[in-house]
């Protein structure tokens, strides 16, 4: 059994105004290829598939070209079994928009309730497979669903028991005891009373964090499991999920979710939680992720298995700190092949896409520098350029675009600025008189001197504009 896991497309995401959409074509297309050649049985998109809540025509006309074709591939004599998640870009409910019209093969898991209900797939060869699919999980408006599904669980099979771990009253008492989705502590639910600290449970109170909803959401998927491993001990299980897991690197294109300071989910939260894999989205750097190997006394589960986990990454690189160090086209990125035999996971292949996105490059320096060897080595790439210099050197823009193809970003930072104290302050707002007065100052503290007669007057003459057309609106 073979299974792709890829995440982070961000269909329509443009760069510093260069529209992407040949090169997510291209990636997208050659998915589809990889797919073919490697025999694929199982897509996992981990979430973001598109950039925006509401994406452009064109992005939407991109997705439903390549799902299309996705849709109708038999890989092995079977349909390719796809399972989308929405992550924290799209908008779960126009992502799973007609998931009822869809095609058997083609699971668009954007529903909190379906989170215990795995996508089960069997392969030719007889190995089976459950994916649990999480969409992005809003500590705010997941917590609800959460929070009924939990209640109806407590109420139905008792596997469940709601009440958070770090509730004083459980302290002392044994994991076993605090995390009963674990096959052989059924028979307790929320509202049991618990024989050793002879206190009754509240009830179901998740933590507004993002560790508070994915414990939830792991106490609803991971009793499912128990209960299909219980039944089928070689039953290989992918837990989905788009969230930040600590200990992994972020970069600059992901949008920050955290709540209350905190964006990450603790890594140890997936400790012998019986999946075999973690096919993570939203960090756009590829990267393994360590899950801390507890004994299971120590872990919140009794599963037996800790997953290996990791971070397919983007498709595209969607920021300069995403450059590849040497610079390399398609900057680096990949997707994750995952092979299952006789119950065992072996050790994931990371293949790169081929995108065709140019090298991504930071190149800083002096003027000299950056005009001479450095334009010769990356004047073609897409360059982020930053030029040490002591005061802004006249016509730099231009002489940097003739050096440089795609300068996509040009910073100046000023090296040898006067570090007296009269330079080095901000305008007073209190003392300036006029507004003149705080112009002056901002030169002062940008290029470390005071403005020269030319420089002056172009301010001047930007004021007294302002105050004329100021005077023009108050008059009408
Ligand atoms: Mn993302």
């Amino acid at each position: 059994m073979r299974v792709l896991h890829t995440s982070d497309w961000h269909i329509g995401r443009r760069f510093k105004g260069v529209d992407l959409l040949d090169y997510q074509r291209k990636a997208l297309e050659w998915l589809v290829s990889l797919i073919e050649r490697e025999r694929v049985d199982v897509l996992c998109v981990a979430g973001d598939v598109y950039d925006a809540p509401r994406p452009s025509a064109e992005a939407v006309r991109l997705f439903n070209e390549i799902f299309q074709r996705l849709g109708l591939m038999e890989i092995n004599g079977h349909a390719l079994q796809i399972v989308f998640t929405p992550g924290n870009h799209d908008s779960a409910a126009r992502l799973g928009f007609g998931a009822a019209l869809m095609r058997p093969n083609v699971h668009m898991r954007c529903d909190i309730a379906g989170i215990g209900t795995p996508v089960m797939v069997e392969s030719a060869d007889g190995e089976r497979l459950a994916v649990y699919a999480l969409p992005y999980l809003d500590p705010d408006l997941a917590r609800p669903a959460l929070q009924s599904l939990l209640g109806t669980m407590a109420d139905g099979c008792g596997r469940a028991d709601a009440t958070d771990s770090r509730d004083a009253d459980m302290v002392g008492t044994s994991v076993i005891a605090e995390s009963s989705d674990a096959p052989e502590t059924g028979g307790r639910n929320a509202g049991s009373h618990d024989t050793r600290t002879g206190k009754r449970h509240a009830g179901h109170t998740i933590q507004r964090s993002h560790e508070g909803v994915m414990r939830a959401a792991l106490q609803v998927a991971t009793a499912d499991l128990a209960a299909r491993r219980a039944e089928d001990p070689r039953l290989n299980a992918i837990l989905m999920a788009h969230a930040f897991v600590s200990g992994a690197a972020s970069s600059d294109s992901e949008r920050n979710i955290s709540v209350g300071g905190v964006d990450s989910v603790p890594a140890e939260l997936f400790s012998n939680s019986g999946f075999d894999y973690l096919a993570l989205g939203h960090l756009h750097r590829p990267q393994k992720v360590t899950i801390p190997m507890k004994s299971v006394s120590e872990s919140r589960y009794q599963l037996g298995r800790t997953p290996q986990a990791r971070y397919s990454g983007s498709l595209l690189a969607y920021s300069f700190s995403e450059s590849q160090k040497p610079p390399v086209e398609g900057n680096g990125k990949s997707v994750v092949l995952l092979d299952f035999e006789d119950g065992e996971l072996s050790e994931p292949r990371v293949i790169p896409v081929e995108s065709g996105e140019p090298p991504f490059v930071q190149v800083s320096g002096t003027m000299d520098e950056i005009l001479g060897p450095y334009a010769e080595q990356y004047g073609s790439m897409w360059a982020s350029v930053t030029v040490r210099v002591s005061e802004f050197p006249h016509g730099a823009y231009q002489k940097i675009d003739r050096a440089y193809a795609h300068a996509l970003e040009k910073n100046f930072e000023y090296s040898q600025r006067p570090q007296s104290q009269e330079t080095r302050n901000m305008a007073d707002l209190k003392q300036a008189t006029d507004e003149m007065d705080v112009l002056r100052d901002f030169v002062r503290f940008s290029l470390g001197r005071a403005p020269s007669q030319a420089e002056n007057d172009v301010l001047h003459d930007a004021v007294e504009t302002v105050r004329a057309n100021t005077r023009g609106e108050a008059a009408q």
